[in-house]
């Protein structure tokens, strides 16, 4: 009898909503990823699916340990994440940042550790056989090993939702997205214009940048340029643990990038030209920094007006972080380079020990068996460096501080060249293995 009963309370509800509606946050792991001493990892590799037709409505990913603990950024960071949807097929799902490829990249973060949460109403649409992939990037910032995972929460509804469409545009279309912040005072804009492929509404917006990053933003050149909306960037206070690693290894990135959501969304229209911008402080180098901002777009009537008025229900999100609501400007925390200790531990240097090369013009360096030769360089100014690449293992050429910026970007083969124009001191270092290699060119005036 009471089962009777208890069949009509389930068919009334039946009957409101078209399927038993259920919502799931799920939490999986990428690993374990053990880490050497100052090691960097990396890797992009198949990860676990919902396996089920609904919506994505919210995502995060953090570096955790075994007890599922986060781990502090001044352990190990979490350079990037980036997820992949390859749909159920191959170009099920096609999307392009600076050219068309299949599989659609819908969640991304960083040291900036953001979380997407959609605003009500919409939804990343899945299906239950779409394959997704996960590329990551570690850096254990200490001689200690360390074991970690990469824990990704996803929150998945069945019920209806608005579809949205993730987008990718990065300022660079440059090798590995990357470019230079040279180091030349005020503030450096970097920008690239992408056309709107279809109308719709923008609901949400986050952008990834690195150390020295001010904002990523959208301007409408439909509009005579005014501002969309803007990704700002928040930096930790001057106590906070990842300014006090020694040596420093890589610029810290922002604590925080904000999420900017609307429900009622900015509208576009297809064909509408969209200025993304990257702002960095330019008042020291900033090496193989990126500009890249994610736009989720519902699909759905353009504008109804050629400039309406912005959304009256904008909001800017950010997780917490240590230091909040932390400052605007970032630190001054170039790089460093370092020697490894008979201990293990690896100390700054001012300046490398060994014979200098000096060259009466152009210079070659090679890269190899994990060093580069001559370690010591003199050029005279206006020279140019040529590096040859030769290893089994992928390197790159950064620069960690001195008067101009300059990045290769990772390769195995291949040479890489810059021009070195301004007088000084440049260390230099493969931000892959920044503990033992390194250089230093001395560019006389
Ligand atoms: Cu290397």
């Amino acid at each position: 009898m009471i089962r009777r009963a208890g069949l009509v309370a389930v068919f009334a509800v039946l009957m409101a909503t078209p399927a038993e509606a259920s919502t799931t946050t799920h939490t999986w792991r990428v690993g374990p990823v053990d880490m050497g001493a100052y090691a960097t990892e990396q890797a992009l590799e198949d990860a676990r699916a919902p396996k089920k037709f609904g919506y994505l409505t919210a995502m995060h990913a953090r570096i955790v340990d075994a007890a599922g603990r986060p781990v502090p950024q001044e352990r190990v960071m979490l350079h990037h994440v980036f997820f992949v949807n390859h749909g159920r097929f191959r170009g099920d799902r096609r999307a392009g940042d600076c050219r068309n490829r299949n599989g659609e990249t819908f969640y991304g973060t960083g040291e900036e550790d953001q979380a997407i949460a959609l605003p009500a109403g919409y939804g990343y649409p899945l299906r239950r056989r779409d394959r997704w992939r996960v590329g990551w990037m570690f850096m254990n910032h200490r001689h200690v090993r360390e074991r970690v995972y990469l824990q990704y929460t996803v929150t998945v509804t069945d019920e209806p939702r608005t579809p949205v469409k993730p987008h990718w545009i990065s300022v660079s279309c440059d090798d590995g997205k990357i470019y230079n912040v040279p180091g030349d005072g005020g503030v450096h804009e970097r920008s690239r214009t992408w056309t709107v492929p279809r109308s719709g509404r923008i609901v949400t917006a986050a952008a990834h940048a690195h150390g020295g990053a001010l904002a990523v933003d959208v301007a409408d050149e439909r509009c005579g340029g005014r501002p969309l909306l803007s990704s700002d960037a928040r930096y930790g206070l001057a106590d906070d643990p990842i300014y006090n690693l020694s040596p420093v290894l890589h610029e810290p990135a922002p604590r925080s990038m904000s999420v900017v959501t609307s429900a009622a969304g900015w509208p576009v229209s297809r064909g509408d030209r969209l200025k993304v911008t990257s702002r960095y402080a330019n008042d020291s180098p900033h090496s193989a920094v990126m500009g890249i901002m994610h736009l989720y777009i519902a699909h759905g009537a353009g504008r109804p007006e050629p400039c309406p008025p912005p959304p009256a229900d904008v909001q800017a999100q950010r997780l917490a972080f240590l230091g909040a609501p932390g400052r605007e400007q970032p630190p001054l925390e170039q790089p460093e380079l370092s020697e490894l200790g008979d201990d293990g531990v690896a100390r700054p240097v001012a300046d490398l020990t060994g014979p200098l090369a000096v060259r009466a013009g152009d210079a070659g360096v090679a890269v190899r068996n994990a060093a580069f030769r001559p370690r010591r360089l003199s050029v005279p100014s206006g020279a140019v460096v040529r590096w040859r690449f030769g290893d089994p293992l992928q390197h790159d050429v950064t620069l960690a501080s001195g008067p101009r910026a300059f990045a290769s970007g990772y390769r195995e083969r291949g040479t890489y060249k810059t021009r070195l124009t301004v007088p000084g001191q440049y260390r230099i270092f493969c931000s892959l293995h920044p503990v033992t290699m390194s250089q230093t060119i001395e560019v006389r005036p």
